[in-house]
């Protein structure tokens, strides 16, 4: 007679922990602070989960950044090369013809980008620019791409003529703690910024609205962060999370970069806590290797810049991020199978 190996509900509780459940929002810092203290393969396994309740853990977004008018910004964000108040060595632009940018919105969109983003170094856009950004909007969504700006910030007016032209979404990132936000910027407030998302998600535009880690701040900062944003009413439809890109010049340039993982950490909780917003995997992959942003994919981040350039500095070569994506079977969005 052959003996059946039975196992004990009890050894089988010890290989499958339940885990603890997950606080819902509204998110109280400490309760993000929790997931942040999760051991870090819980932490990726939960985020997982919760993607792909709600994505195909195989599709991407693809969105492409053109600088639509640069540096010589009256702005002192820390570790921006485009503030004037700091000498980056940055060559200052003015705002770009409409054809120019049309041109940069077909390329983007033969190489397979969904999205066209567009930023201007302004603190925010003068009555004059409005006219010409709004057709900026009208010609590139004729193109049959998603719009995106990004122009400092905006009263409910400007949101409004934004949204009649057909702006998919605007972006306008809180970039840190509100007790982190003075070390960085000191020309505009926590509140200005909330302000502007207010008058963005009243006009009816999608929110973009992300930060940037790295900074020098503390884990508790960037649960900070990431409880502003999950607290919004609607949470944004898209979260860019950045890695500082350190810039010459700036009082950011020499800060200790921020170690990988706790990079990673900060992916997985922003995914666990605004479950069904594309989190943005943006500034600072050129620094990271393949390994490293498959993690972040794998933690619940689902899209990318892709284009050669983000703003003023470099991303990824277009042929390595296809690479990459071909090597994880991964799909892009809007683009069928
Ligand atoms: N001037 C507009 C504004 O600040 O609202 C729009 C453009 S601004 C460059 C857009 C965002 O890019 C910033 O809010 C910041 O989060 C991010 N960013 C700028 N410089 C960066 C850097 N060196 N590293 C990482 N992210 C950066
Ligand atoms: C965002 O959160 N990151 C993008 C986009 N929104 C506009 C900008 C990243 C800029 C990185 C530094 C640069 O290229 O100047
Ligand atoms: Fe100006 Fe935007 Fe740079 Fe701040 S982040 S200095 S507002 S371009």
């Amino acid at each position: 007679m052959t003996t059946v190996a039975t196992v004990s509900p009890d050894a089988l509780r010890r290989t499958a922990p339940q885990p603890a459940p997950v606080a819902t929002g509204p998110w109280r810092v400490e309760d993000v602070e929790a997931l942040f203290a999760l051991p870090f393969m819980d932490l990726v396994f939960r985020a997982q989960q919760v993607h792909r309740e709600h994505f195909d853990p195989s599709e991407i977004q693809l969105s492409t950044l053109l600088s639509i008018k640069t540096g010589g910004c009256a702005e002192d964000c820390g570790y921006c090369s485009q503030s004037a108040h700091f000498d980056t060595g940055l060559k200052a632009e003015k705002l770009m013809p409409v054809d120019e940018v049309l041109e940069a919105a077909r390329a983007a969109k033969a190489q397979g980008a969904s999205r066209f983003c567009m930023g201007a170094a302004w603190r925010s856009p003068k009555a004059r620019d409005m006219e010409r950004v709004t057709t900026m909007v009208r010609e590139v969504k004729a193109l049959g791409l998603e719009t995106c700006m990004t122009l400092g910030m905006l009263d409910a007016e400007q949101a409004n003529s934004l949204k009649d032209a057909g702006l998919d979404y605007y972006n306008h990132n809180l970039d840190t703690a509100p007790e982190y936000y003075g070390k960085v910027i000191g020309t505009r407030t926590y509140q200005d910024r909330l302000d502007t998302l207010d008058n963005v998600r009243s006009a009816g535009i999608n929110v973009c609205s992300g930060g940037i880690v790295g900074m020098g701040e503390t884990r508790a900062h960037r649960a900070g962060l990431i409880a502003q944003l999950a607290n919004l009413e609607p949470y944004p439809e898209s979260v860019p999370i950045n890695n500082l890109v350190p810039i010459p010049g700036t009082p950011l340039a020499d800060v200790e970069p921020i170690d990988p993982f706790e990079f990673v950490r900060t992916i997985a909780v922003a995914r666990i806590t605004m479950p069904r917003t594309y989190v943005r995997l943006s500034a600072g992959r050129e620094k990271m290797d393949d390994a490293l942003q498959a993690l972040c994919l794998m933690a619940g981040a689902n899209s990318i810049f892709y284009g050669d350039h983000l703003l003023t500095t470099s991303n990824p070569r277009t042929g390595r991020d296809r690479s990459l994506l071909e090597r994880l079977d991964m799909r892009i969005q809007g683009q069928g199978d």
